[in-house]
């Protein structure tokens, strides 16, 4: 339901990226009036706001008018805008409300009810799953939010699914006042995003957003081995489930059988998964939890659980060639999501790691090298990577990507794997992790 509120004057969309864009066309589909802007300026943007620009939608690439943005009677942020960016701060200031696209969304999606997932690292692969495990069990395969479907998207175009798969970053869970999860899943918890936040607490404060419309008809669904997601929803109203990978649980998994473990009944052998690594199996717990808690009955949660094949950039195998086994896990753009793709290793490896660093500590990946052959580092980040691992690996810095893979195949001997797992942000070299993991495939493919 649009507030009458909205109907007096003009809506401000703050970003022109896929969020910002699918808001802009859904507000002015409803008959709004709407002031899009971007800071950014670019053939492609300017090309993009052609097509959007119409009566009721003006767009402004390359600044943002701040006088009609304070003027504005909602506004409406993109996640990659920080709450500090001058037209965030010419809002608050004068007092417009302030929603993040995700919220503008769960405003207008009906009776469908939301499973959200958040954490710091497999929330992706765990919506994928629950979005996997829900179309086992009868309907359409939809995964929203930030795993790359705006969730206004959904919201533009009914009939809505009665129940939903949603990621949600903490930079949406910052303005996001009307998101109210009938399941809300915390997969895990680590410092990450500090070249955005001031410190982990205020990360870990975003995060915590999930749960601000806790009810006693709320479920929670979170990871019984992490403190820190356990504290994080100490005394939150609603019903607490479980998962584990170390003990007994709501959902756990017994190492001396090998098997997931659902309410103290096997639900399926872990050789029917195809997705490598223990926090993979905790996806795969925490995704079936959510599912039963969704009432999905046990043989579809099985049959989405084993019929799920790994997303691309997540320790995808990409080929074998020569004994070499070459893994893209591009999306690793911390050090926390690094430090899992390594414990995941059974072979012998090659890590390229690399890019622009965002201010983790790269010695923390030391614990996990037992079975690194050498490390290769590239980019912005290649020589702080070297200082911090050369105590208990090989290690060299190359600057191009390029080189780093060429490097990384002469140093591969066969029954190794050479895992990119870069432990930070792309953009240095790339538009994003998933152009960093494309040209990775094609250079792969290429050999
Ligand atoms: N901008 C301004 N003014 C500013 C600052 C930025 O105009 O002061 C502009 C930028 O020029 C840019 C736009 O705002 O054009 C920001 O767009 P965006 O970064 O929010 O990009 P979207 O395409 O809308 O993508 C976002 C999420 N991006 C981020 O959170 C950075 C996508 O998550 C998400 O899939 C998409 O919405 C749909 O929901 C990506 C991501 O990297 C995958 N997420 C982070 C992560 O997973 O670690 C949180």
């Amino acid at each position: 339901m649009i507030p009458e509120s909205w109907r007096g004057g003009e809506i401000a969309v703050i970003g022109m990226g896929r969020s910002g864009r699918a808001a802009a066309r859904f507000l002015e589909a409803q008959g709004l009036s709407v002031y899009l802007s971007d800071a950014a300026d670019s053939d492609e943007l300017r090309e993009v706001a052609q097509g959007l620009t119409n009566d009721r939608l003006t767009v402004d690439i390359g600044h943002h008018d701040l006088k009609r943005i304070a003027n504005a009677c909602a506004v409406i942020t993109s996640p990659g805008v920080p709450p500090s960016a001058p037209p965030l701060r010419a809002a608050r200031d004068a007092g417009a409300e302030i929603l993040a696209e995700l919220d503008l969304a769960a405003m207008f999606l009906g009776d469908t009810r939301l499973i959200v997932v958040t954490g710091t690292n497999g929330k992706t692969t765990t919506t994928a799953l629950l979005a996997h495990i829900l179309a086992a069990s009868g309907g359409r395969e939809l995964a929203a939010g930030n795993i790359g479907l705006p969730l206004i998207e959904v919201a533009g175009q009914p009939p809505f699914p009665a129940w939903l798969a949603v990621e949600a970053s903490s930079f949406q869970l910052h303005d996001a006042p009307h998101l109210d999860p009938t399941i809300g899943v915390v997969t895990n918890l680590s410092p990450d995003h500090l070249d955005r936040y001031a410190s982990v607490a205020e990360y870990y404060a975003d995060k915590r957003n999930l749960f601000r419309n806790a009810s006693a008809d709320s479920v929670w669904v979170l990871n019984a081995d992490d403190p820190a997601v356990l504290e994080l929803a100490a005394g939150v109203a609603g019903r607490h489930l479980h998962w584990s990978l170390a003990g007994d649980a709501d959902a756990y998994y017994d190492r001396t059988s090998s098997d997931l473990m659902l309410h103290g009944r096997r639900l399926l052998p872990r050789s029917d998964l195809s997705l490598l690594g223990d926090h993979n199996v905790a996806n795969a717990l925490a995704a079936a939890l959510a599912a039963d808690a969704a009432n999905v009955e046990a043989d579809a949660i099985r049959a989405g659980v084993s019929s799920f094949i790994p997303l691309p950039n997540r320790l995808e195998p990409v080929r074998e060639i020569a004994g070499v086994l070459w893994i893209n896990d591009s999306k690793a753009t911390n050090v926390s999501s690094a430090i899992v793709a390594l414990q995941a290793m059974t072979r012998p490896f090659v890590l390229i790691a690399g890019g622009r660093p965002k201010g983790d500590d790269f010695s923390q990946l030391n614990e996990s090298m037992q079975s690194c052959r050498s490390v290769v580092a590239y980019g912005e980040a290649a020589s702080a990577i070297v200082d911090a691992v050369q105590s208990v690996a090989r290690a060299a810095a190359v600057t191009d990507f390029e080189d780093a893979v060429e490097l990384a195949a002469g140093e591969a001997r066969s029954g190794d794997v050479v895992l990119l797992s870069p432990a930070c942000a792309s953009f240095d070299q790339f538009d994003n992790y998933e152009r960093r993991g494309q040209t990775f495939r094609q250079l792969v493919e290429a050999m």
